[in-house]
Protein backbone atom coordinates (compact mmCIF):
# COMPACT_ATOMS: atom_id res chain seq x y z
CA UNK A 1 0.00 0.00 0.00
CA UNK A 2 1.25 3.44 -0.99
CA UNK A 3 2.04 5.83 -3.00
CA UNK A 4 5.43 7.87 -3.17
CA UNK A 5 5.80 11.13 -4.11
CA UNK A 6 8.88 10.81 -6.43
CA UNK A 7 6.75 8.17 -8.58
CA UNK A 8 4.31 11.23 -9.11
CA UNK A 9 7.44 12.93 -10.30
CA UNK A 10 9.04 10.75 -12.22
CA UNK A 11 6.01 9.18 -14.49
CA UNK A 12 2.40 10.21 -14.98
CA UNK A 13 0.83 11.68 -12.20
CA UNK A 14 -2.10 10.03 -10.94
CA UNK A 15 -3.91 13.34 -9.97
CA UNK A 16 -3.89 13.73 -13.76
CA UNK A 17 -6.62 11.07 -13.35
CA UNK A 18 -7.97 12.44 -10.33
CA UNK A 19 -7.14 15.92 -8.27
CA UNK A 20 -8.52 14.26 -5.13
CA UNK A 21 -6.38 11.38 -5.01
CA UNK A 22 -4.58 11.19 -1.27
CA UNK A 23 -3.37 7.48 -1.42
CA UNK A 24 -3.37 4.65 -3.68
CA UNK A 25 -4.12 0.93 -2.48
CA UNK A 26 -2.01 -1.30 -5.03
CA UNK A 27 -3.16 -5.14 -5.30
CA UNK A 28 -1.72 -7.75 -7.19
CA UNK A 29 -3.75 -11.15 -7.79
CA UNK A 30 -1.33 -14.46 -8.00
CA UNK A 31 -2.27 -16.32 -11.86
CA UNK A 32 0.47 -18.46 -11.63
CA UNK A 33 -0.29 -21.57 -13.72
CA UNK A 34 0.18 -25.20 -12.94
CA UNK A 35 3.08 -26.00 -14.97
CA UNK A 36 5.55 -24.06 -16.92
CA UNK A 37 3.60 -22.57 -19.96
CA UNK A 38 6.65 -23.08 -22.60
CA UNK A 39 5.98 -27.14 -22.43
CA UNK A 40 3.46 -26.66 -24.96
CA UNK A 41 5.46 -25.23 -27.84
CA UNK A 42 6.56 -28.75 -28.83
CA UNK A 43 3.20 -30.14 -29.72
CA UNK A 44 3.02 -28.04 -33.07
CA UNK A 45 -0.40 -29.10 -33.72
CA UNK A 46 -1.89 -27.36 -30.82
CA UNK A 47 -2.06 -24.01 -30.47
CA UNK A 48 -0.97 -21.82 -27.47
CA UNK A 49 -2.89 -19.40 -25.46
CA UNK A 50 -0.84 -17.29 -22.67
CA UNK A 51 -1.72 -18.09 -18.79
CA UNK A 52 -3.46 -15.26 -17.91
CA UNK A 53 -6.26 -15.95 -20.84
CA UNK A 54 -6.91 -19.31 -20.60
CA UNK A 55 -10.30 -18.77 -18.50
CA UNK A 56 -12.36 -15.67 -17.34
CA UNK A 57 -11.41 -12.07 -17.94
CA UNK A 58 -8.75 -10.95 -15.60
CA UNK A 59 -10.52 -7.36 -15.70
CA UNK A 60 -14.01 -8.35 -14.32
CA UNK A 61 -12.58 -10.98 -11.88
CA UNK A 62 -10.37 -8.15 -10.09
CA UNK A 63 -12.68 -5.17 -10.94
CA UNK A 64 -15.05 -7.60 -8.91
CA UNK A 65 -12.11 -7.40 -5.69
CA UNK A 66 -11.65 -4.16 -5.93
CA UNK A 67 -15.51 -2.73 -5.76
CA UNK A 68 -15.45 -5.04 -3.00
CA UNK A 69 -12.47 -4.04 -1.02
CA UNK A 70 -13.12 -0.22 -2.09
CA UNK A 71 -16.62 -0.90 -0.76
CA UNK A 72 -15.30 -1.48 2.76
CA UNK A 73 -12.43 1.37 3.06
CA UNK A 74 -15.91 4.01 2.04
CA UNK A 75 -18.29 2.35 4.23
CA UNK A 76 -15.87 2.30 7.22
CA UNK A 77 -13.95 5.75 6.51
CA UNK A 78 -16.64 7.78 4.47
CA UNK A 79 -14.07 8.86 1.81
CA UNK A 80 -14.33 8.61 -1.54
CA UNK A 81 -12.71 5.73 -3.90
CA UNK A 82 -12.45 4.81 -7.27
CA UNK A 83 -10.69 0.95 -8.63
CA UNK A 84 -8.91 0.89 -11.51
CA UNK A 85 -7.76 -2.16 -13.79
CA UNK A 86 -6.52 -0.83 -17.57
CA UNK A 87 -9.43 0.82 -17.32
CA UNK A 88 -7.54 4.20 -17.02
CA UNK A 89 -3.77 5.26 -18.09
CA UNK A 90 -2.56 4.38 -14.47
CA UNK A 91 1.48 3.64 -14.52
CA UNK A 92 0.27 0.39 -12.49
CA UNK A 93 3.87 -1.37 -12.48
CA UNK A 94 5.66 1.42 -10.88
CA UNK A 95 3.09 2.39 -8.40
CA UNK A 96 3.07 -1.49 -7.17
CA UNK A 97 6.84 -1.16 -6.76
CA UNK A 98 6.58 1.78 -4.46
CA UNK A 99 3.30 0.35 -3.03
CA UNK A 100 6.26 -2.88 -1.88
CA UNK A 101 4.35 -5.04 -3.88
CA UNK A 102 7.47 -6.37 -6.21
CA UNK A 103 10.47 -4.78 -8.41
CA UNK A 104 9.74 -3.94 -12.41
CA UNK A 105 12.03 -6.84 -14.02
CA UNK A 106 13.83 -6.44 -16.84
CA UNK A 107 11.21 -7.60 -18.94
CA UNK A 108 9.33 -4.73 -17.55
CA UNK A 109 6.54 -6.78 -15.68
CA UNK A 110 6.21 -6.42 -12.11
CA UNK A 111 8.13 -9.49 -10.04
CA UNK A 112 7.14 -10.45 -6.84
CA UNK A 113 9.64 -11.96 -4.42
CA UNK A 114 6.50 -14.55 -3.72
CA UNK A 115 4.72 -14.81 -6.71
CA UNK A 116 7.40 -14.49 -9.50
CA UNK A 117 5.87 -12.89 -12.45
CA UNK A 118 2.61 -14.14 -12.32
CA UNK A 119 0.60 -11.38 -10.81
CA UNK A 120 -2.24 -9.09 -12.15
CA UNK A 121 -2.31 -6.10 -10.91
CA UNK A 122 -4.83 -3.04 -10.08
CA UNK A 123 -5.11 -0.20 -8.03
CA UNK A 124 -7.81 1.84 -5.52
CA UNK A 125 -7.09 5.06 -5.99
CA UNK A 126 -8.73 6.98 -2.14
CA UNK A 127 -9.08 10.69 -1.05
CA UNK A 128 -7.99 8.70 2.31
CA UNK A 129 -4.57 9.58 3.78
CA UNK A 130 -3.21 6.59 4.57
CA UNK A 131 0.15 4.89 6.08
CA UNK A 132 2.75 4.51 2.99
CA UNK A 133 4.72 1.11 2.54
CA UNK A 134 8.01 1.18 1.69
CA UNK A 135 9.14 0.11 -1.61
CA UNK A 136 10.52 -2.77 -3.01
CA UNK A 137 13.61 -2.93 -4.28
CA UNK A 138 15.36 -4.41 -7.52
CA UNK A 139 16.37 -7.80 -7.47
CA UNK A 140 17.25 -8.97 -10.68
CA UNK A 141 20.73 -8.21 -10.33
CA UNK A 142 22.74 -9.94 -13.37
CA UNK A 143 20.16 -12.08 -14.84
CA UNK A 144 18.95 -11.71 -18.00
CA UNK A 145 17.13 -14.94 -18.36
CA UNK A 146 13.93 -13.08 -19.92
CA UNK A 147 15.91 -10.89 -22.29
CA UNK A 148 17.41 -14.16 -23.66
CA UNK A 149 14.04 -16.17 -23.66
CA UNK A 150 12.25 -13.63 -25.49
CA UNK A 151 11.93 -15.36 -29.48
CA UNK A 152 11.10 -11.74 -31.20
CA UNK A 153 14.30 -9.76 -29.01
CA UNK A 154 11.58 -6.96 -27.98
CA UNK A 155 13.83 -6.74 -24.97
CA UNK A 156 16.13 -5.01 -26.53
CA UNK A 157 18.12 -3.84 -23.48
CA UNK A 158 16.95 -4.17 -19.76
CA UNK A 159 13.69 -2.39 -18.62
CA UNK A 160 13.03 -1.77 -21.74
CA UNK A 161 10.12 -3.42 -24.23
CA UNK A 162 9.94 -2.37 -27.83
CA UNK A 163 6.17 -3.62 -28.32
CA UNK A 164 6.23 -3.51 -32.05
CA UNK A 165 8.13 -6.93 -31.86
CA UNK A 166 6.32 -8.33 -29.25
CA UNK A 167 4.35 -11.32 -29.89
CA UNK A 168 1.97 -10.07 -27.06
CA UNK A 169 1.00 -7.07 -28.90
CA UNK A 170 1.33 -8.78 -32.46
CA UNK A 171 -1.26 -11.48 -31.70
CA UNK A 172 -3.72 -9.01 -29.27
CA UNK A 173 -3.41 -5.74 -30.51
CA UNK A 174 -2.32 -5.59 -33.91
CA UNK A 175 -4.98 -5.68 -36.14
CA UNK A 176 -3.08 -6.57 -39.80
CA UNK A 177 -1.20 -8.81 -40.74
CA UNK A 178 1.65 -10.20 -38.74
CA UNK A 179 4.53 -9.08 -39.99
CA UNK A 180 6.58 -11.31 -42.11
CA UNK A 181 9.77 -10.90 -40.17
CA UNK A 182 8.07 -12.20 -36.71
CA UNK A 183 5.75 -15.31 -38.09
CA UNK A 184 8.05 -17.72 -37.53
CA UNK A 185 9.11 -16.45 -34.44
CA UNK A 186 5.83 -16.96 -33.30
CA UNK A 187 5.73 -20.43 -33.34
CA UNK A 188 2.17 -21.87 -32.06
CA UNK A 189 1.80 -19.03 -29.38
CA UNK A 190 -1.70 -17.69 -30.90
CA UNK A 191 -3.05 -15.50 -28.06
CA UNK A 192 -0.05 -13.47 -26.00
CA UNK A 193 3.25 -15.34 -24.93
CA UNK A 194 4.49 -15.87 -21.49
CA UNK A 195 8.58 -16.81 -22.72
CA UNK A 196 9.74 -13.77 -20.69
CA UNK A 197 7.75 -14.78 -17.19
CA UNK A 198 7.87 -18.23 -17.71
CA UNK A 199 11.73 -17.83 -17.85
CA UNK A 200 12.57 -15.89 -14.50
CA UNK A 201 13.81 -17.75 -11.92
CA UNK A 202 12.08 -15.87 -9.13
CA UNK A 203 9.35 -17.97 -10.61
CA UNK A 204 10.56 -20.93 -8.04
CA UNK A 205 9.32 -19.39 -5.14
CA UNK A 206 5.41 -19.13 -7.40
CA UNK A 207 2.07 -20.96 -6.53
CA UNK A 208 -1.06 -21.80 -8.69
CA UNK A 209 -3.62 -19.95 -8.39
CA UNK A 210 -6.18 -20.87 -5.94
CA UNK A 211 -8.61 -18.15 -7.64
CA UNK A 212 -10.82 -21.13 -9.93
CA UNK A 213 -11.96 -18.43 -12.35
CA UNK A 214 -8.22 -18.64 -13.40
CA UNK A 215 -7.46 -21.81 -13.20
CA UNK A 216 -7.32 -23.15 -17.19
CA UNK A 217 -10.46 -23.80 -18.75
CA UNK A 218 -9.35 -27.38 -20.09
CA UNK A 219 -10.66 -26.77 -23.68
CA UNK A 220 -7.97 -23.85 -23.96
CA UNK A 221 -5.26 -25.62 -22.16
CA UNK A 222 -3.86 -27.09 -25.73
CA UNK A 223 -6.53 -26.76 -28.45
CA UNK A 224 -6.37 -28.63 -31.45
CA UNK A 225 -5.27 -25.81 -34.45
CA UNK A 226 -7.19 -27.88 -36.74
CA UNK A 227 -10.81 -27.20 -34.55
CA UNK A 228 -9.69 -23.31 -33.95
CA UNK A 229 -9.20 -22.48 -37.67
CA UNK A 230 -12.47 -24.05 -38.30
CA UNK A 231 -14.17 -21.36 -35.92
CA UNK A 232 -16.79 -19.27 -37.62
CA UNK A 233 -18.52 -15.83 -36.37
CA UNK A 234 -20.83 -17.49 -33.93
CA UNK A 235 -18.34 -20.78 -32.91
CA UNK A 236 -15.57 -18.18 -31.67
CA UNK A 237 -18.30 -16.25 -29.61
CA UNK A 238 -19.49 -19.23 -28.06
CA UNK A 239 -16.21 -21.01 -27.24
CA UNK A 240 -14.70 -17.05 -26.10
CA UNK A 241 -17.71 -16.10 -24.19
CA UNK A 242 -16.64 -14.18 -20.67
CA UNK A 243 -13.02 -14.77 -22.18
CA UNK A 244 -10.30 -12.02 -22.66
CA UNK A 245 -9.90 -13.81 -25.91
CA UNK A 246 -13.54 -12.54 -27.49
CA UNK A 247 -11.85 -8.80 -27.64
CA UNK A 248 -9.81 -10.01 -30.65
CA UNK A 249 -12.78 -11.49 -32.58
CA UNK A 250 -12.71 -14.06 -34.93
CA UNK A 251 -11.00 -12.76 -37.74
CA UNK A 252 -7.38 -11.65 -35.87
CA UNK A 253 -7.65 -14.71 -33.91
CA UNK A 254 -8.14 -17.17 -36.73
CA UNK A 255 -5.50 -15.09 -38.60
CA UNK A 256 -3.22 -16.27 -35.50
CA UNK A 257 -4.15 -19.63 -35.70
CA UNK A 258 -3.25 -19.89 -39.27
CA UNK A 259 0.56 -18.60 -38.55
CA UNK A 260 1.06 -20.97 -35.89
CA UNK A 261 -0.41 -23.55 -38.90
CA UNK A 262 2.23 -22.21 -41.02
CA UNK A 263 5.04 -22.94 -38.48
CA UNK A 264 3.67 -26.75 -37.42
CA UNK A 265 5.34 -28.39 -40.62
CA UNK A 266 2.08 -30.89 -39.90
CA UNK A 267 0.88 -31.69 -43.68
CA UNK A 268 -2.38 -32.83 -41.84
CA UNK A 269 -3.43 -29.44 -41.47
CA UNK A 270 -3.44 -28.56 -45.29
CA UNK A 271 -6.93 -28.54 -45.47
CA UNK A 272 -7.77 -26.76 -42.45
CA UNK A 273 -6.06 -24.10 -45.18
CA UNK A 274 -6.75 -24.07 -47.70
CA UNK A 275 -10.31 -23.56 -46.86
CA UNK A 276 -9.68 -20.40 -45.27
CA UNK A 277 -7.96 -19.14 -48.94
CA UNK A 278 -11.80 -17.96 -49.86
CA UNK A 279 -12.19 -16.71 -46.49
CA UNK A 280 -13.93 -13.31 -46.44
CA UNK A 281 -11.53 -11.40 -43.77
CA UNK A 282 -8.57 -10.23 -45.77
CA UNK A 283 -6.09 -10.64 -42.93
CA UNK A 284 -7.86 -14.34 -42.89
CA UNK A 285 -7.16 -15.02 -46.40
CA UNK A 286 -3.73 -13.63 -46.46
CA UNK A 287 -1.92 -15.30 -43.10
CA UNK A 288 -3.85 -18.27 -44.97
CA UNK A 289 -1.28 -17.77 -48.22
CA UNK A 290 1.36 -17.87 -45.67
CA UNK A 291 0.68 -21.00 -44.01
CA UNK A 292 0.06 -22.99 -47.10
CA UNK A 293 3.43 -21.69 -48.57
CA UNK A 294 5.11 -22.95 -45.48
CA UNK A 295 3.19 -26.43 -45.60
CA UNK A 296 3.74 -27.01 -49.32
CA UNK A 297 5.12 -24.50 -51.67
CA UNK A 298 4.02 -26.82 -54.49
CA UNK A 299 0.04 -26.64 -53.28
CA UNK A 300 0.75 -22.83 -53.04
CA UNK A 301 2.19 -22.23 -56.77
CA UNK A 302 -0.66 -23.87 -58.09
CA UNK A 303 -3.23 -21.87 -55.99
CA UNK A 304 -1.25 -18.93 -56.79
CA UNK A 305 -1.32 -19.33 -60.24
CA UNK A 306 -5.31 -19.59 -59.62
CA UNK A 307 -5.93 -16.69 -57.32
CA UNK A 308 -3.27 -14.36 -57.65
CA UNK A 309 -4.87 -11.72 -60.10
CA UNK A 310 -8.14 -12.47 -58.66
CA UNK A 311 -7.30 -11.23 -54.97
CA UNK A 312 -9.23 -7.91 -54.65
CA UNK A 313 -6.83 -6.29 -51.22
CA UNK A 314 -4.04 -5.25 -52.58
CA UNK A 315 -2.47 -6.35 -48.77
CA UNK A 316 -3.68 -9.86 -49.22
CA UNK A 317 -1.88 -9.99 -53.25
CA UNK A 318 1.21 -9.42 -51.89
CA UNK A 319 1.22 -12.33 -49.31
CA UNK A 320 1.25 -14.00 -52.85
CA UNK A 321 4.15 -13.15 -54.30
CA UNK A 322 6.66 -12.99 -51.09
C1 LIG B 1 0.15 -1.44 -22.82
C2 LIG B 1 0.29 -2.75 -22.06
C3 LIG B 1 0.89 -3.81 -22.71
C4 LIG B 1 1.62 -3.64 -24.04
C5 LIG B 1 3.00 -2.98 -23.72
C6 LIG B 1 3.70 -3.65 -22.52
C7 LIG B 1 4.70 -2.82 -21.76
N1 LIG B 1 5.64 -3.49 -21.13
O1 LIG B 1 4.60 -1.60 -21.70
C8 LIG B 1 1.71 -5.11 -24.56
C9 LIG B 1 0.51 -5.42 -25.44
C10 LIG B 1 2.98 -5.49 -25.32
C11 LIG B 1 1.55 -5.88 -23.24
C12 LIG B 1 1.99 -7.17 -23.08
C13 LIG B 1 1.89 -7.87 -21.88
N2 LIG B 1 1.21 -7.51 -20.78
CO1 LIG B 1 0.46 -5.75 -20.58
N3 LIG B 1 -0.19 -4.05 -20.13
C14 LIG B 1 -0.19 -2.88 -20.74
C15 LIG B 1 -0.83 -1.80 -19.85
C16 LIG B 1 -2.28 -1.60 -20.29
C17 LIG B 1 -0.08 -0.46 -19.84
C18 LIG B 1 1.47 -0.61 -19.62
C19 LIG B 1 2.18 0.67 -19.90
O2 LIG B 1 1.83 1.72 -19.43
N4 LIG B 1 3.19 0.58 -20.73
C20 LIG B 1 3.94 1.75 -21.14
C21 LIG B 1 5.38 1.60 -20.68
C22 LIG B 1 6.16 2.81 -21.21
O3 LIG B 1 5.43 1.62 -19.26
P1 LIG B 1 6.00 0.46 -18.28
O4 LIG B 1 6.38 -0.78 -19.00
O5 LIG B 1 5.02 0.36 -17.19
O6 LIG B 1 7.36 0.97 -17.64
C23 LIG B 1 8.23 1.81 -18.30
C24 LIG B 1 8.32 3.08 -17.51
O7 LIG B 1 7.96 2.85 -16.17
C25 LIG B 1 9.79 3.43 -17.70
N5 LIG B 1 10.49 3.64 -16.44
C26 LIG B 1 10.77 2.76 -15.48
N6 LIG B 1 11.48 3.32 -14.54
C27 LIG B 1 11.69 4.59 -14.92
C28 LIG B 1 12.37 5.61 -14.32
C29 LIG B 1 12.39 6.86 -14.94
C30 LIG B 1 13.13 7.95 -14.29
C31 LIG B 1 11.71 7.09 -16.17
C32 LIG B 1 11.72 8.40 -16.84
C33 LIG B 1 11.03 6.02 -16.76
C34 LIG B 1 11.05 4.80 -16.12
O8 LIG B 1 10.46 2.38 -18.38
C35 LIG B 1 9.64 1.23 -18.31
C36 LIG B 1 9.93 0.29 -19.47
O9 LIG B 1 9.73 0.91 -20.74
C37 LIG B 1 -0.73 -2.46 -18.43
C38 LIG B 1 -1.81 -2.05 -17.44
C39 LIG B 1 -1.45 -0.73 -16.80
N7 LIG B 1 -2.37 0.17 -16.78
O10 LIG B 1 -0.33 -0.54 -16.33
C40 LIG B 1 -0.75 -3.97 -18.76
C41 LIG B 1 0.14 -4.90 -17.92
C42 LIG B 1 1.50 -4.27 -17.80
N8 LIG B 1 0.25 -6.09 -18.74
C43 LIG B 1 0.30 -7.17 -18.06
C44 LIG B 1 0.56 -8.44 -18.62
C45 LIG B 1 0.28 -9.65 -17.75
C46 LIG B 1 1.09 -8.56 -19.92
C47 LIG B 1 1.63 -9.83 -20.60
C48 LIG B 1 2.41 -10.75 -19.68
C49 LIG B 1 0.43 -10.58 -21.25
C50 LIG B 1 0.81 -11.83 -22.03
N9 LIG B 1 1.03 -12.96 -21.38
O11 LIG B 1 0.86 -11.81 -23.24
C51 LIG B 1 2.54 -9.22 -21.71
C52 LIG B 1 3.99 -9.03 -21.22
C53 LIG B 1 4.89 -8.35 -22.21
C54 LIG B 1 6.04 -7.64 -21.52
N10 LIG B 1 7.22 -8.23 -21.51
O12 LIG B 1 5.83 -6.55 -20.96
C55 LIG B 1 0.14 -6.91 -16.58
C56 LIG B 1 1.50 -7.06 -15.90
C57 LIG B 1 1.40 -7.53 -14.47
C58 LIG B 1 2.75 -7.47 -13.83
N11 LIG B 1 3.05 -8.45 -13.00
O13 LIG B 1 3.50 -6.55 -14.05
C59 LIG B 1 -0.43 -5.44 -16.55
C60 LIG B 1 0.03 -4.58 -15.39
C61 LIG B 1 -1.97 -5.57 -16.55
C62 LIG B 1 -2.54 -5.89 -15.17
N12 LIG B 1 -3.44 -5.05 -14.70
O14 LIG B 1 -2.19 -6.81 -14.52
N13 LIG B 1 0.99 -5.12 -22.29
S1 LIG C 1 5.86 -11.48 -24.03
FE1 LIG C 1 7.07 -12.84 -25.40
S2 LIG C 1 7.59 -11.60 -27.19
FE2 LIG C 1 6.88 -10.18 -25.57
S3 LIG C 1 8.76 -9.56 -24.52
FE3 LIG C 1 8.01 -11.34 -23.42
S4 LIG C 1 9.04 -13.10 -24.38
FE4 LIG C 1 9.27 -11.35 -25.76
S1 LIG D 1 14.24 -13.22 -15.61
FE1 LIG D 1 15.94 -12.36 -14.43
S2 LIG D 1 16.27 -10.32 -15.34
FE2 LIG D 1 14.26 -11.01 -16.02
S3 LIG D 1 12.82 -10.16 -14.52
FE3 LIG D 1 13.36 -12.23 -13.79
S4 LIG D 1 15.11 -11.90 -12.39
FE4 LIG D 1 14.87 -10.03 -13.62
Amino acid sequence: MGWMAETAERRADPRVLWPDVRSIVMLGLNYGPDADPRGLQARKDRGAISVYARNRDYHDIIKGKLKLLAGRLAARTGAEVKVFVDTAPVMEKPLAEAAGLGWQGKHTNLVSREFGSWLFLGAIFTALELPLDAPERDHCGSCRACLDACPTQAIPAPYRLDARRCISYLTIEHAGPIPAAFRAAMGNRIYGCDDCLAACPWNKFAQAASEMKLKSRPELEAPRLADLAALDDSGFRALFAGSPIKRIGRDRFVRNVLIAIGNSADAALLPSVLALLDDPAPIVRGAAVWAVSRLDPTEWAAQKTARHASEPDPETRKEWVA
